[in-house]
């Protein structure tokens, strides 16, 4: 399939071929498809990169192409290609602590990586959305999570390995990315990145005038930005997995980076609450419904416990350490989760979850629960003291169809005194609240 370069820096297939044919020294005897006439497959789902699936009858491998700017934005949002020989290094070190946990990489570039090609896995994301129960996702992805926190932190590592290792991951565009699109700009009304389902135009305008959200948003952005803990995945949404019912692989890392370890669990967690929540208006049975739903929740718990757990076992001894350093990434995972929630609702990275929902009025009801839920998880995190009680917040979040008629009818009063006023301030140009 060929694919039109719309914008400068973006490949076609005569670029995929011309590239593995100038490069095909350096991919392994034996793994690279016949470049007479390979097929080319495009994933669509990468917001960052262009990734190829190249095969003939018996071999496959990706290649992921980095643009220098955002692919789904385009040339107007400019970033460095240092990103994909980050992720380079980042899927290397996760092969050395977790053998077979993602793609092998062949060949890396300043702006492309030859990897494995993975046969008999789907994507989380998609599995989730069709209704598809992965007894072991939360498992695996708690699994991994404390093996890579635990091997990259000062639980492992001297001080100064610990500092080496964190200047090894600067990774100052991704990092950007992140800032503006989790912790800034769906709290600043008419941002150019933001995007939302008009119903909720109010309720988003509520955002930017929540002063008490915004200081817990500030508190957790300084955390990611400064508390240099464990290498972190970075961009941990189940869009990033592949699984089938025994192993999950994690793809990507070009956002990886030392940080919270919350950060990774708390995007996982969110987005097993968001699918949740998406089921209300993707799933047509009642009882089907429910059964998954509550699939999900054991899913979330499952994540958690295995983290903990494995966490506290890997430390050993010295456990004090760890139960301080477990409690406070029990409340980061709950507030990072809230900023994930929010801003796959509002801003520009939505979920397909989200957006397969036929039914508009049902669909905003939904995104208006996930904002909803985000706003709780972010200012009430440390009254959730367990996962029982984050289960029992997701089981009690309940739908309601909305028009956009009806929009303002959801609104407290002062949330909608705080909307018209953050409206009447910010007509004519963006700016901060
Ligand atoms: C410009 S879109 C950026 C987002 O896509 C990535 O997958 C990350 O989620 C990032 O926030
Ligand atoms: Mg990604």
């Amino acid at each position: 399939m060929a694919l039109s370069a719309t914008s400068a820096g973006l490949w076609t297939d005569a670029d995929i071929i011309d590239y593995l044919q100038r490069n095909k020294t350096k991919i392994p005897e034996g793994l690279l498809p016949d470049l007479a006439s390979p097929s080319i497959h495009y994933f669509s789902d990468s917001n960052m990169n262009q990734v190829a699936l190249v095969s003939d009858d018996t071999r496959s491998i990706i290649v992921k192409h980095a643009p220098p700017f955002v692919r789904i934005v385009g040339p107007s949002w400019p970033i460095s290609t240092a990103r994909n020989s980050l992720e380079a290094q980042y899927l290397k070190e996760v092969s050395v602590h977790l053998p077979g946990s993602v793609p092998a990489v062949y060949l890396c570039d300043e702006n492309t990586m030859v990897m494995e090609a993975i046969h008999g896995y789907e994507s989380a994301r998609y599995a989730l959305i069709a209704g598809k129960k992965l007894p072991l996702l939360g498992r695996h992805i708690g699994h991994f999570v404390a093996h890579m926190s635990y091997k990259t932190s000062a639980f492992s590592l001297s001080e100064t390995e610990l500092a080496a290792a964190a200047a090894r991951y600067i990774n100052p565009d991704p990092c950007k990315i992140t800032n503006d699109l989790f912790f800034t700009d769906p709290y600043i009304y008419g941002a150019p990145s933001n995007k939302f389902s008009s119903p909720l135009c109010l309720q988003v305008m509520a955002l930017a005038g929540d002063v008490a959200l915004k200081i817990e948003v500030a508190a957790l952005q300084h955390k990611f930005n400064h508390c240099q803990e464990a290498l972190i995945h970075g961009d941990l949404h189940t869009g990033s997995l592949l699984t089938n019912e025994d192993s999950t692989k994690i793809l990507d890392g070009e956002f990886a980076w030392y940080g919270p370890v919350g950060f990774d669990l708390g995007v996982f967690i969110a987005n097993l609450v968001v699918n949740y929540l998406a089921h209300f208006g993707l799933s047509s049975d009642d009882a089907v419904r429910k059964d998954y739903q509550a699939y999900l929740l054991t899913q979330i718990q499952d994540t958690w416990q295995t983290f903990a757990q494995e966490f506290t076992a890997l430390v050993g001894t010295n456990s004090e350490r760890a139960t301080s350093f477990l409690t406070s990434t029990w409340y980061d995972t709950l507030g990072y989760a809230g900023t994930e929630c929010i801003r796959r609702v509002s801003g520009l990275a939505q979920n397909k979850d989200v957006h397969d929902i036929q039914n508009f009025a049902q669909r905003v009801g939904v995104e208006k629960a996930i904002l909803d839920l985000g706003c709780t998880l972010i200012k009430s995190r440390f009254d959730l003291e367990n996962c029982t009680a984050l289960n029992a917040l997701v089981a009690a979040s309940t739908p309601v169809i909305i028009t956009p008629h009806m929009a303002h009818c959801f609104l407290e009063a002062d949330e909608l005194r705080v909307a018209i006023g953050c409206y009447e301030a910010a007509a004519g140009s963006p700016q901060k609240y």
